[in-house]
């Protein structure tokens, strides 16, 4: 009855055992790319791309001037020292933020002028203010 218990144990399985200290030096080393990875899309010193550059401190926007175009989202990245606004009253746009990074997206939907401003209290009478221009898309004309 028990006589056919014994299984042939062969000795092929030398060759293919998987070498386990290599595997767990593999994924050691592949999850440190990730998280590097991670850390650098987060917190990087790379701004998204497309994005302007400004900072914004007592009292001063700098730049004075943006040139954007009608329809295409603008992305602000700020670098503030204190607390401000970043303010367009005709396109609606008030955000306020305080000392370090801060993104403002807006769509302007039409062409002119229009001012920036720091909505605090006193800041936009000693300088926090600059011009948006918004140009007509190429191509696109009426
Ligand atoms: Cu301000």
């Amino acid at each position: 009855m028990a006589g056919k218990k014994g299984t042939a144990k062969g000795a092929r399985g030398k060759g293919s055992k998987l070498p386990v200290g290599w595997i767990l030096v593999g994924i050691a080393v592949l999850a440190g790319v990730f998280f590097l990875a991670l850390r650098g899309g987060q917190q990087g010193g790379t701004p998204e791309e497309g994005a302007i550059a400004m900072r914004a401190g007592n009292f001063f926007f700098s730049p004075k001037t943006l040139t954007v175009n009608v329809g295409e989202e603008v992305v602000l990245d700020i670098r503030s020292t204190g607390t401000h606004t970043f303010t367009i009253d005709e396109l609606g746009v008030n955000v306020r933020f305080g000392t370090g990074k801060a993104t403002v997206r807006f769509t302007p939907d039409r062409p002119g002028q229009f001012e920036y401003y720091c909505a605090i209290p006193g800041h936009r009478e000693r300088g926090m203010i600059g011009t948006l221009t918004v140009e007509e898309g190429e191509g696109e004309e009426g």
